[in-house]
């Protein structure tokens, strides 16, 4: 018999359907000691929780997130709302004692981030940030290359996520449909929404960031707020870029933007080393490309691996070699090895702590945009 883990969602958007989708997959092809219980959903608006309960299978609906934490027959407190509501559920349900999973990024900032680890540290409750990308399995065997020292020494790591949803100027900023717009909601623009993600593989992949240079810059200056109907001022960064060092010496560069014409999701990665180089495209997720130098000579050249394979990360436990998986199975993965690690005591990745390292270099990327000059990341471990 496995032992039931009690879920309330926090919120009920994009992500809430993402997290409420791998948690009813996650059974079916994980074999897992655990069994995730679509317990309760909370969110404000009654009615929407409740028909987003039904579309799910939730058994019960709050309307306020403290009865939530507050509830007995849950174990887990998965946040899925705006940024800048992150840091006051998590401390709350730390001191309840609840596990927590919080979606990306952790936290407004890195002093707030700090308050939260501290608090489910303090609490020892299990907790993990919703970075998904480490999942995608052609990232995950980029990861395990890596640590096989098949690049050797790295040299550069270059990484872009672009968009363009926010180009008209008649778009709105603020409330629920577009809140990563409104800096009291989002805490910064592409930076803490989408950098983030590349840091997180970053760091993940090649260590610590030591410091960075940047700059942003917000194209669309003024938008009406949905919630006010005045036109105001907009404090988020429409595009940054990026160069780095990492602690082991590599050269980074990054650049995000959501006025990058006909890219929707572009995520992109490429990690150059000594003996190797390591490419991956989020539109062509299964895909890892692959140049080995030490190949024989006449036959060198990138390989295209089409990561399906019952050898490749997480892939035995889908179809048959050769059919591919997506988007939404990185949240299957993320849950399937939160609850393995919960089976086996350990923390899983990336936890409130790794997670406040990327909120870390976030500060500085945006610190150093402000100030024109190099900024360190200060340490979170
Ligand atoms: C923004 O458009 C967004 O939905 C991010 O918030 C997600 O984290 C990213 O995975 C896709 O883009």
């Amino acid at each position: 018999m496995k032992k039931k883990l009690n879920i309330g969602l926090v919120g009920y958007g994009f992500m809430g359907r993402t997290h409420s989708n791998a948690y009813r997959k996650v059974g079916n092809f994980f074999d897992l000691k655990y069994e995730p219980v679509l317990k309760a959903v909370c969110a404000r608006n009654e009615q929407n929780a409740k028909a987003f309960a039904d579309t799910w299978g939730y058994q019960s609906v709050e309307t306020d997130w403290r009865k939530l934490v507050q509830r007995d027959d849950i174990d887990v407190i998965d946040i899925c709302t705006p940024n800048n509501t992150h840091a006051e559920i998590a401390l709350a349900a730390a001191a309840a004692g609840k596990m927590i999973l919080c979606e990306k990024p952790l936290s407004m900032n890195g002093p707030e981030g700090l308050k939260m680890v501290k608090a489910i540290e303090k609490a020892g409750v299990p907790n993990m940030v919703w970075y998904n990308y480490r999942r995608v399995p052609a990232v995950t065997m980029a990861k395990q290359l890596i640590d096989e020292g098949r690049l050797g020494r790295i040299f550069h790591y270059r990484a872009k996520f672009l968009q363009d949803w926010t180009i008209s100027a008649d778009l709105p900023q603020g409330g629920q449909a577009l809140w990563r717009l409104d800096i009291k909601a989002a805490g910064s623009g592409v930076t803490g929404d989408l950098l983030a993600h590349c840091i997180d593989t970053a760091v993940w992949l090649n260590g610590s960031l030591e410091k960075v240079s940047a700059m942003t810059e917000t194209f669309i200056k003024e938008r009406t707020h949905t919630l006010t109907g005045k036109v105001e001022k907009v404090g988020i960064d429409d595009a940054c870029t990026f160069m780095g060092r990492f602690n082991n010496g590599s050269l980074a560069t990054f650049e995000s933007t959501r006025y990058a014409r006909g890219h929707k999701a572009l995520y992109t990665l490429e990690i150059n080393g000594e003996h190797a180089s390591i490419a991956w495209d989020l539109h062509d997720l299964h895909r890892l490309q692959y140049f080995d130098h030490r190949d024989q000579s006449n036959l060198r050249g990138w390989r295209s691996i089409h990561v399906t394979d019952g050898d490749h990360p997480y892939m035995g436990k889908w179809w048959v070699p050769g059919l591919q998986i997506g988007y939404e199975h990185t949240f299957v993965h993320q849950v399937a090895d939160f609850v393995e690690a919960l089976g086996k005591r350990k923390p899983a990745a990336p936890t409130f702590r790794d997670a406040l390292e990327t909120q870390y270099v976030c500060d500085s990327v945006l610190k150093s945009a402000k100030t024109g000059r190099w900024e360190k990341v200060p340490k979170s471990k």
